[in-house]
């Protein structure tokens, strides 16, 4: 188990991998049964990468079980949910269990953060610097960094002087933070925001939730999962997996229909709608009619019954038109809709306040609170539930260069390419998983994991029997990926809204499609990539 055995650290592998959440785990264990000397760092103390980052109130994943596990069957066997939805305490203990079945800890050193990275081109090998200043040296670095690891802390005006406890939802304290009988302001209002807002709601004096931009929460429909029931379905799971892990098996494991949502009756139409929405999780964004995500009218329908059904649960008229608008402020599920439980009914509860920031914005964070254009609102407590820079600041924080000494920071600083969402050029044998330009947070993480990392594997297996000892995209190949994702985003309404699918919440990057709207298109793309000889590549 992590923490129990340091991993003895030798300074030369096949492969380096960075990062012990579901790609890195899973990769780890899979070169190791390929017969590869690899390594794993972490910079975290224990595996499950957000999971283990994120401790704040309420924290809960998204996709429902089994869906969210490994398919791996040593690993699922013996392992019983409590919750349809579970909450990060609970995924902790399933890595941790990873960890106990595969024992993956020993060839892996947390507490320890990968800095830097040189490509040495006598060598074919990388050079990879430790915080601890040790190096390592491996044929292959191979990123895990994650989507969400580097947390956005907007630049809000005096936020240094508030005086209470003030915590980024990433970064909160592993001790906790007294939100009782306190007055707390929770600012920013995605996934991670509503989350601490249902849990806030139940023991703070007072709550201020400060809104920018609506989010279309969906209702989770959680439930609890009997354990005698969970055992029985284990019968079951190999063929659940199988099914998961062959296209098509589109967005988080849900099919659209094929038909428009403007080709049928509206009697039928709010009958898939409303099947949806009592299925629960995901499946009223990625499950109902197929020109939803590229038709702006028959995304009118779908947000129009989100709206209608999220305002009857809000008494106060004029808090119900904040939350969910009359007209759409953006298409609906082109900004990542959360899931919640009781997130609306809490705006029904005296001690919450909802202050809306498109009419009433920050000027400044005071010593004691947050002043708004008309108000003042005394805290003791400040939550920033303001997100990331997603998708490339994991990568970027590393001072990784290619071969002609340029970081990937400097290199994507007018924008990101890449070739299939794995690779850059100039930066030979380095691959990221997870990571931008790929399905990525369109996609299961557990199945991502697995079927990205397979085809790496194949990958490194290729090279080991035709004794390459170097690879790298093509010329041209990541400009020709980067065209083709744009093409395929340009098409979608995703594409008009601000969102940190466009890069668009951070200021300063550059405006651009960074996750792959299509998991089926794209394990096509990586399966003919592999038939052609990984034509995309050059090997040497
Ligand atoms: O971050 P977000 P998140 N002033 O970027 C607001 C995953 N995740 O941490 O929309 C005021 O979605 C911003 O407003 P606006 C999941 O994939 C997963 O919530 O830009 N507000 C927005 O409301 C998720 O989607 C789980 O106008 C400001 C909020 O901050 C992703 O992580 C759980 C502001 C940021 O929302 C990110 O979610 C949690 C400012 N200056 C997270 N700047 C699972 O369950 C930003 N905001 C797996």
């Amino acid at each position: 188990m992590a923490g129990d055995r340091p991993a003895e650290r030798a300074t030369t592998y096949d492969v380096v991998i960075v990062g012990a959440g579901f790609s890195g785990l899973y990769q780890l264990h899979v070169l190791r049964q390929r017969g590869y000397a690899v390594h794993l760092v972490e910079a975290n103390g224990g595996p499950g990468g957000v999971w283990y980052a994120n401790r704040y109130p309420g924290v809960r994943v998204d996709s429902h079980v089994p869906n969210y596990e490994y398919s791996i069957e040593e690993v699922w066997r013996d392992w019983i949910w409590s919750e349809r939805f579970p909450g990060g305490e609970e995924i902790c203990r399933y890595f941790r269990h990873v960890d106990d079945v595969l024992g993956l800890s020993a060839d892996i050193s947390y507490d320890t953060r990968v800095t830097a990275a040189s490509y040495d081109e006598g060598a074919d090998a990388w050079s990879i610097d430790l915080e601890d200043g040790a190096t390592m040296t491996a044929r292959h670095l191979i990123l895990c960094t994650g989507f969400a690891t580097k947390p956005y802390i907007p630049d809000l005006p005096g936020l240094a002087n508030f005086e209470g406890p003030c915590h980024h939802t990433a970064r909160w304290p592993s001790r906790g933070v007294a939100l009782d009988g306190r007055r707390v302001g929770v600012i920013g209002t995605g996934a991670s925001g509503v989350q601490v807002v249902q849990e806030a709601a139940k023991v703070a004096t007072k709550l201020v939730v400060f809104q920018r931009t609506a989010v279309t929460a969906l209702p989770m429909q959680q439930r609890k999962l009997d354990p005698d029931h969970e055992r029985r379905a284990k019968q079951y799971l190999a063929d659940v997996f199988a099914r998961r892990n062959n296209p098509p098996g589109s967005l988080h494991d849900i099919e659209r229909r094929g038909e428009s949502a403007l080709a049928v009756s509206e009697e039928e139409r709010v009958t898939v709608y409303r099947d949806a929405w009592n299925e629960g999780g995901f499946h009223f964004w990625g499950g109902t009619f197929a020109d939803v995500a590229v038709d702006e009218e028959a995304n009118r329908t779908a947000y129009d019954f989100w709206r209608d059904e999220t305002r009857a649960r809000v008494h106060d008229p004029v808090t119900a038109e904040i939350l969910a608008p009359t007209d759409p402020p953006y298409p609906f599920g082109t900004k990542r809709p959360a899931l919640e439980q009781d997130y609306y009914d809490c705006f029904n509860q005296p001690n919450v306040e909802l202050v809306d920031l498109r009419t009433s914005p920050i000027t400044e964070i005071t010593a004691r609170g947050v002043r708004c254009a008309d108000a003042h609102h005394e805290l003791d407590v400040l939550v920033l539930a303001t997100g990331f820079d997603a998708n490339t600041g994991g990568l970027t924080a590393i001072d990784v260069r290619d071969t002609r000494g340029r970081s990937l920071a400097d290199r994507w600083a007018d924008g990101v390419d890449t070739t299939l969402g794995l690779a850059v050029s100039g930066f030979p044998n380095l691959f990221f998983l997870y990571g931008p330009q790929s399905p990525t947070a369109f996609c299961n993480g557990p199945t991502c994991a697995e079927r990205q990392g397979d085809w790496l594997a194949d990958l490194l297996d290729h090279l080991r029997a035709c004794g390459v000892t170097r690879i790298e995209p093509r010329p041209g190949a990541d400009q020709a990926w980067t065209e083709h994702v744009d093409a395929v985003g340009a098409a979608m309404l995703l594409s008009r809204t601000d969102s940190w699918y466009m890069a668009a919440n951070i200021p300063g990057k550059r405006r651009q499609l960074l996750n792959y709207p299509s998991s089926d298109a794209y394990l096509e793309a990586l399966a003919d990539c592999a038939a052609a000889g990984y034509d995309r590549f050059v090997l040497r």
